[in-house]
């Protein structure tokens, strides 16, 4: 008979000088990021709102991304399927709301795309649909901190690994190396660019490899893992604010749903792909490790989530209840004075 084997021994737990409310703290903004996710395609569905994307299975790159950020001297320049990473830096579920809403009170007065935040306050640029063309405006504003000698900040941007074959990205990488400028590029390498597999995006299967083309450290770090991904992306921001010039980091993860709620993602993967890989779903396995470790209870992990969703409801609600734009506001801000092409 075989004899009893002692249970194995835990991994050490790798917290990167994390404290405990540091830790809740990235697991409430990951659930928070999927809550708002789903309201978004429930919304969609509901048909109150035109359009919603996804970042199911990107919660832990970008809670553990926002965690290295430095609210009121780093810079942000996101794409759209940062919505963990928006939350993690202070916008509010409220001001996500509004966005998908397309109201009045948006930042952009309703008439930005949804998803495409921004917040003069957080340090968030505004975002734009066009794949890369946030890179060189991500360097440009890295340039401009090292020309004015501003020390102690950085620029944070953010692309997925199709943007890495636009033009605008080569152009910016090296610019930022040559220069050496604070910026730290993230890429949330999600596997698929819309309906394009990596595997024909790229040759080398990591984007990080080019870096050394560039002169810049390339790091891999697994997305699923946030506390991770704060270690690297931490150090690299402590680099960048520090005169030590760019980092490019690829974060591993996966895109569980479509691409938006205009997609559908049965005509390119198959649901045995998707199911697989939802076994690394950095969400329940970030709450499960918490509760192991003792940093937080389970039913400390479940008033955490009937918080969130409580917040979640009340800012749709509130959100949905308020104006939009009038038509009239149509051009506001598009052209300068009072000029308005119908007239
Ligand atoms: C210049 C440009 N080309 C094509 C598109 C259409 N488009 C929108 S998202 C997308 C896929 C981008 O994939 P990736 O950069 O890997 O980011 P992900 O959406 O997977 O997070 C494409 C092709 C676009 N917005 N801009």
């Amino acid at each position: 008979m075989a004899s009893k084997s002692k249970p194995a021994a835990k991994a050490r737990f790798e917290r990167h000088g994390l404290t405990d409310e540091q830790l809740v703290e990235i697991l409430r903004i990951m659930l928070m990021h999927r809550t708002l996710e789903g309201r978004g395609f429930q919304l969609n569905r509901q048909g109150k709102i035109p359009f919603a994307s996804a970042g199911e299975g990107h919660e832990g790159v970008q809670a553990g991304a926002a965690m290295a950020f430095q609210r009121g001297r780093d810079i942000l320049v996101p794409y759209y399927r940062d919505l963990g990473l928006d939350l993690g830096v202070g916008l509010t579920p409220y001001e996500v709301l509004l966005s998908l809403f397309a109201r009045k009170a948006d930042h952009s007065g309703g008439r930005q795309f949804p998803h495409h935040y921004a917040s003069k306050r957080l340090g968030i640029h505004t975002i734009s649909s066009v794949l890369a063309t946030q890179i060189p405006h991500a360097v440009g504003a890295a340039y401009a901190l090292k020309v004015r000698g501003e020390r102690g900040r950085a620029v944070l941007v953010t692309f997925g690994e199709g943007s890495t074959s636009e033009g605008e990205w080569h152009e910016g990488m090296n610019f930022a190396a040559v220069h050496k400028l604070p910026v730290v590029f993230l890429c949330e390498n999600n596997e698929w660019a819309i309906s394009t597999p990596a595997d024909k995006q790229m040759a080398n299967p990591n984007v990080a490899d080019r870096a050394v083309g560039y002169g810049m450290p390339g790091v891999i770090v697994n997305g699923f893992d946030p506390v991770a991904v704060y270690a690297v992306v931490n150090e690299a921001m402590e680099r960048a604010r520090s005169g030590g010039g760019p980092t490019l980091v690829e974060a591993k993860c996966y895109r569980f749903l479509a691409h938006t709620t205009d997609d559908d993602d049965r005509t390119y993967r198959s649901r045995e792909e998707v199911e697989r890989r939802r076994r690394d779903d950095p969400v329940p396995n970030f709450e499960r490790l918490l509760v192991e470790r003792g940093v937080l209870t389970p039913e400390g992990a479940e008033s955490l989530k009937k918080a969130v969703l409580a917040e979640a409801n009340a800012a749709t609600d509130r959100a949905e209840a308020m104006p939009y734009p009038a038509p009239a506001d149509l051009y506001t801000h598009v052209y300068a004075g009072d000029h308005a092409p119908w007239r």
